[in-house]
């Protein structure tokens, strides 16, 4: 018997810009294939989908965004391989089956719905005794308790491991956090934090360590979700460390609260961590309660200087098109950026995620832009699914501004040098060491072989090629170069600013407001009904009660938001 497990994802949307990572998925469900089962695992991004070897069943797993690219491989296979076996699984599942177009995956054999640890091995043994085309078409499984999660298959990963820019591990899932428009606190029992077993952890880092991987992406919905198993992570983390030299540098992904934890943070940078996705949405406090953001209220200039003079790197979630909203929201998110030092950013318009409180807020005051005869998502344009409130050319013009600013040389320079200023001033500076996670070495042996990968980093060097951007480029690097003794980690902040900056620059190429298929709400709509329509159905709201999600206190805050804009009649 053997499975295979295809790893499909759609390049265009690719926002890793070039620093490709394994497919975890992948890798740790095989650890739940029997014993008696082969296995291997194709990533089409590193091999041809047509060299694909046969196998009785063939699993494939991606996003929403990855339908048309793994439906496009999934053809190919089955052409070649009319007998085998073809099931799915990963986030699109569940997502479809939130927006009622789970039959859009109908074109596979099985769908599977949610954690896949007891699902697929229990699918394995009915394949095996012959009963499987008597199971349901669509298989949703009760969620997985994390802390019994088994170690990655490392035999499979070994060989293929130099191809990526570095590894995946996971470390908890899930956020006790109340954001309206977040899909990971709504699915099932994710709207608290559910760990790994820490020695688990450790041992993967190991494992990977061995392997010659010193970049790790540790994925987390929140990794201080637990703040408490945050720190004995972390301290396992720094022990391991010590005791193998290892220098490491880490990724992650968690929330602004993080900058009332001193000590935790002297310890993250201890023990690698370097860049830190964290959400800070919006820099206007109503859109923040609003989407019941509650944690970033008020807070955040500071908690972002805080955490960066600590060494970090914040890749900040950004997002526009809040009901609340003002018309100076486009200058007001640039001038945050350039006065906090933000390196990072790519901000994005605020979409309506199927399952999520504001997908039912939306479809209730029928502002919502259902595509269901779409498949995928519209990619060329800057289109999302939402009536915004705002209208739609200045939102457009707004963001094509923003974009202009952006990636305008002065600018870049201001932020980079906010960013040097805070890590030297405050004496919180923590070095982590000459591995920074936006090493660019590890990103060139990317780039080299991969035909997509180096047309990228060529338009970049074309984008970078002109005086007042060279300046700019030599003159940062200078400016990091000359305090490398004391700050070695500036050169990482560097390297992501350009990486950002020229991410920002490439995305946008040749981008016009023609290009966006932005919407707004009619002009006779009603906005006294704001408040109303942020009421859940009762259906809705106690589903999401079963599922153990927060539903009363985020409605209560976006309700607050509400009352503020009606009676200031925006
Ligand atoms: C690491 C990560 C990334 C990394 C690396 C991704 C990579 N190349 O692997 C980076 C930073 C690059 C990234 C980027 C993006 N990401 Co991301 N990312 C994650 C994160 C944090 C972890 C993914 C992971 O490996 N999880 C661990 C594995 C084991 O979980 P899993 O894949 O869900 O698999 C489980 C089940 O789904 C199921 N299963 C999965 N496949 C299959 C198949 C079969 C046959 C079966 C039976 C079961 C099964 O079993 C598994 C075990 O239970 C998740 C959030 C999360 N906590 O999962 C978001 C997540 C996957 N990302 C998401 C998004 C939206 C993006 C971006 C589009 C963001 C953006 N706007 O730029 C980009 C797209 C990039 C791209 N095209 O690859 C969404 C996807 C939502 C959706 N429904 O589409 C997620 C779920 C977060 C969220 N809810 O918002 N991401
Ligand atoms: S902080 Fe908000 S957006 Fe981030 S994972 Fe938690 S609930 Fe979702």
């Amino acid at each position: 018997m053997k499975i295979t497990f295809v790893h499909a994802p759609e390049d265009y949307y690719d926002q890793n810009y070039g620093t490709q990572f394994a497919p975890l998925w992948a890798f740790y469900l095989a650890a739940y294939v029997p014993a008696n089962w082969e296995v291997e695992v194709v990533d089409c991004r590193l091999e041809k989908a047509a060299n694909c070897k046969k196998a009785d069943v063939f699993a494939f797993s991606g996003i929403n965004q990855d339908y048309n690219s793994m439906s496009k491989v999934h053809k190919l296979l089955k052409a070649k391989y009319p007998e085998s076996t073809f099931i799915v699984g990963g986030p699109i599942t569940w997502s479809f089956k939130q927006e009622k177009k789970i039959e859009t995956l109908f074109e596979y054999d099985h769908v599977f719905v949610l954690d896949g640890e007891e699902a697929l091995p229990q699918f394995l043994a009915s394949y095996e005794n012959g009963t499987h085309k008597k199971l349901e078409k669509v298989i949703e499984s009760p969620r997985y308790p994390f802390s019994q999660a088994k170690q990655i298959r490392f035999d499979l990963i070994k060989d293929k491991a130099s191809q990526y820019y570095g590894a995946i591990v996971e470390a908890s899932r899930g956020c006790p956090f109340l954001c309206e428009f977040c899909d990971i606190r709504v699915l099932p029992s994710n709207n608290q934090t559910n760990v790994k077993s820490i020695p688990l952890f450790i041992s993967e880092i190991d494992a990977y360590y061995k392997l010659g991987i010193t970049n790790f992406q540790i994925a987390s919905d929140n990794f201080i979700g637990k703040s408490g198993w945050a720190e004995a992570c972390v301290d396992a983390l720094i022990e391991w460390k010590e005791k193998n030299k290892a220098q490491i540098s880490l990724f992650t992904w968690l929330t602004i609260n993080i900058y009332k934890n001193t000590e935790l943070m002297t310890k993250m940078r201890k023990a690698g961590f370097s860049i830190l996705f964290i959400g800070i949405e919006s820099v206007n406090s109503n859109s923040l309660l609003e989407t019941a953001k509650v944690q970033n209220l008020n807070v955040l200039e500071d908690a972002v200087k805080i955490v960066h003079s600590h060494g970090f790197i914040i890749a900040p979630g950004l997002i526009f098109g809040f009901d609340s909203d003002p018309t100076t929201i486009f200058d007001d998110t640039l001038k945050f950026i350039d006065e906090t030092g933000i390196v990072g950013a790519d901000p994005s318009f605020l979409m309506a995620l199927a399952g999520t409180p504001l997908y039912e807020r939306m479809r209730k005051s029928g502002r919502l832009i259902e595509r269901k005869d779409e498949r995928g998502i519209e990619r060329k344009k800057v289109s999302t699914n939402i009536r915004y409130l705002q209208n739609s050319d200045f939102l457009a013009h707004g963001f094509m501004k923003f974009v202009a600013g952006f990636i305008d040389p002065k600018f870049q320079l201001r932020r980079l040098k906010s960013h040097i200023a805070l890590v030297m001033e405050k004496g919180n500076y923590i070095a982590v060491g000459k591995t920074g996670y936006a090493n660019p070495w590890i990103y060139l042996r990317n780039q080299i072989g991969n035909l997509g990968n180096l047309k990228m980093m060529m338009q970049r060097l074309f984008f970078l090629a002109r005086p007042d951007r060279l300046y700019t480029t030599f003159y940062g690097l200078y400016l990091v170069k000359r305090q490398a003794s004391k700050y070695p980690d500036l050169t990482t902040s560097y390297f992501y600013w350009l990486y950002s900056w020229t991410n920002m620059a490439l995305k946008y190429q040749g981008v016009t407001v023609k290009d966006f298929g932005l919407h707004s709400v009619p002009s006779d709509f009603n906005r006294s009904q704001l408040l109303n329509q942020a009421e859940l159905s009762e259906e809705v709201r106690s589903k999401m009660k079963t599922d153990g999600v927060k539903v009363d206190i985020q409605t209560s805050y976006t309700k607050k938001a509400m009352e503020k804009l009606v009676a200031e009649g925006k």
